[in-house]
């Protein structure tokens, strides 16, 4: 089906109808990203990831992780997130989906670094920086040493998972990689990277900033570096339990009638309080997320969890 959204027909909307996207399914994705940003319409959304002509081209970095951040991207389903992002972005370097090997590989992030429009850098994972980096080696240098030479030459970057904006489970003690977040490991290089956290993060979260920068709209951060318009609120402040919390009705096991009925899961270890993010709004592949499929809120996305969350579960 055609998509011709209103905004005049484009090479995107051209390749999208190819890839059998229909304008239905591309202004559900579109509003689902203006619902997510809170910052504009889903017809703004549209017109961002549809006028793009030149596509920005993005460096996607790979450190110390599980990949469950591409995973969480690539296996979105209907409306293809995927799909969209890869066809918004020129996505130029990508260790886990780029066909090219081996010396193919490596030309392609040194002619993507050196592109004269510049590039934005996404990272995912932590870096090893104990013995100067040794823990972690790809192509015969070290994360370290890759993201030494990549990061300050980047337009923007984006710290993408907890990893790579906190350390995450990488630095968790008593960390003898010595993994660290981008940030804490580029500071003093002046690199302030945008921090969508989330292990693994919502790819909405990561396709508004994209739409954000496309729109050139100034992104606000709290003092975390994380977007306000993804972590200005906790999953406690959105949860649909909420009510029960208020109401002091507390599921006793997760088998319990009382979970099944939606009751709080603060007493089994829920941590929505003490986490910011938009997993009960943003949802994962649109369809649920933790808690409300009845699992507490780990705080993944929060600095230290694994250290400071702990135990996820409880019983009171
Ligand atoms: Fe995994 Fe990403 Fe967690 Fe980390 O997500 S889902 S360990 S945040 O870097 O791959
Ligand atoms: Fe808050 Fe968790 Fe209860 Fe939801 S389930 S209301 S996030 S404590
Ligand atoms: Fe993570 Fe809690 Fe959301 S565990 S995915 S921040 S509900």
């Amino acid at each position: 089906m055609r998509i011709g959204i209103g905004l005049g027909k484009s090479d995107k909307e051209e390749r999208m109808a190819q890839a059998g996207i229909s304008r239905r399914d591309f202004l559900k994705f579109c509003t689902a990203v203006a619902v997510t940003m809170g910052t504009c319409s889903a017809m703004d959304v549209a017109q961002a990831l549809a006028a793009t002509t030149k596509r920005p081209s993005v460096v996607y970095l790979h450190t110390a992780e599980c990949t469950g951040c591409s995973e969480a991207l690539l296996r979105s389903y209907q409306p293809y997130i995927d799909s969209l992002i890869l066809d918004t972005i020129s996505l130029d370097y990508h260790e886990t989906i780029m066909a090219a090997a081996g010396d193919a590989a490596e030309d392609a992030l040194h002619k993507a670094i050196n592109n004269p429009d510049g590039f934005i850098c996404v990272v995912e994972g932590a870096i090893p920086t104990a013995m100067n980096g040794k823990y972690g080696y790809i192509a015969g240098r070290t994360m370290l040493d890759i993201c030494a030479e990549v990061l300050p030459k980047a337009k923007a970057v984006i710290s993408y998972g907890t990893c790579a904006s906190f350390g995450g489970m990488q630095a968790a003690a008593p960390n003898p990689t010595g993994a660290k977040s981008v940030q804490e490991c580029f500071a003093q290089q002046g690199i302030k990277p945008i921090n969508i956290g989330g292990c693994p993060p919502n790819p909405l979260n990561l396709v508004g900033t994209i739409v954000a920068f496309l729109q050139g709209q100034e992104i606000k951060l709290d003092e975390l570096n994380r977007p306000f318009m993804f972590f200005g609120e906790t999953v406690h402040d959105l949860c649909e339990r909420r009510v029960h919390f208020e109401a002091g009705e507390f599921a006793p096991s997760f088998d319990s009638e009382e979970a099944r009925k939606g009751w709080c899961l603060y007493d089994l270890g829920c941590k929505g309080p003490m986490t910011y993010n938009n997993c009960p709004k943003a949802r994962f592949n649109q369809t649920n997320w933790p808690v409300g499929a009845g699992h507490p809120c780990i705080g993944c996305s929060e600095p230290d969890f694994w250290d400071t969350m702990t135990p996820f579960y409880s019983n009171k």
